[in-house]
């Protein structure tokens, strides 16, 4: 059975729909493991709640980034996962654990990319008045939010709307399209090659998978 290693910061609601699905056999994996590098993420009781091993690695106890993400690699590697997936991760990964990952490491990010990379991306789309925004699955590369994109789901933005409405929306969608996402590639339907993401070996389009 193919094995992923999760990466979280925070609440892990993505995380709980991961592990449903998991437990649902929709994705017929299991997650091994789930890292924060917050003691106090709510994810961290989620995974514990599935009988999932945590761990908790903080930047404060390293002297730089790319050494913590060097212990990071260390301690994911007892698991040997054929999947790294980055679920609400707050932190910009090291090209060393890029490179390492390369081709089996998933983010969901909270934006229509190539719109919005980085953070506060609700803030943004409101600051704009967009009326349209979303989240979009992609492969992670050394390129913040640049790596090709797999699958996006939109949502409305309404006049009334704050960035805490527009979250709840957006993470309805997310719940929905990660474990879809995480399930083709567990069953070896979705690859990255040259640089590109496939589905069943056909290229993907810019904006990823469209449903017909
Ligand atoms: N790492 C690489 N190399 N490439 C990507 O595309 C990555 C990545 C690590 C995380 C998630 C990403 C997102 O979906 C992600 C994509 C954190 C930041 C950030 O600026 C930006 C984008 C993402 C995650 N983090 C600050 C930092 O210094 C810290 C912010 C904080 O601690 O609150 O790392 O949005
Ligand atoms: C999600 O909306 C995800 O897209 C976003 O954080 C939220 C995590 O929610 N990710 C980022 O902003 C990455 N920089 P969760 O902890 O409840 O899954």
């Amino acid at each position: 059975m193919k094995k992923m290693v999760i990466l979280i910061s925070g609440n892990g609601s993505n995380l709980q729909s991961i592990l449903e699905a998991c437990e649902s056999r929709r994705i017929k994996g299991s997650v091994s493991a789930v890292f924060s590098n917050k003691a106090n993420a709510y994810g961290l009781s989620r995974a514990r709640a599935a009988g999932v091993p945590t761990h908790v690695l903080s930047v404060s106890d390293f002297s730089d980034r790319e050494s913590f993400d060097l212990q990071l690699i260390k301690m994911i590697e007892a698991y040997t996962p054929d999947l790294v997936v980055l679920a609400g991760y707050m932190l910009i990964l090291s090209s060393a654990f890029v490179s390492h990952y390369q081709d089996r490491l998933l983010n969901i990010h909270p934006s229509l990319l190539p719109k919005y990379p980085g953070l506060h991306t609700h803030r943004q789309a409101l600051k704009n008045g967009d009326t349209e925004h979303g989240t979009s699955v992609h492969f992670v590369t050394n390129k913040l939010d640049e790596g090709p994109i797999v699958f996006q789901a939109k949502v409305p933005i309404f006049p009334s709307d704050d960035e805490k409405a527009i979250a709840v929306r957006v993470k309805h969608q997310e719940h929905a399209i990660y474990p879809l996402v995480l399930s083709w590639f567990i069953e070896g339907r979705l690859t990255m090659r040259e640089g590109k993401a496939w589905l069943d070996n056909k290229l993907l389009p810019p904006q990823g998978y469209a449903r017909k």
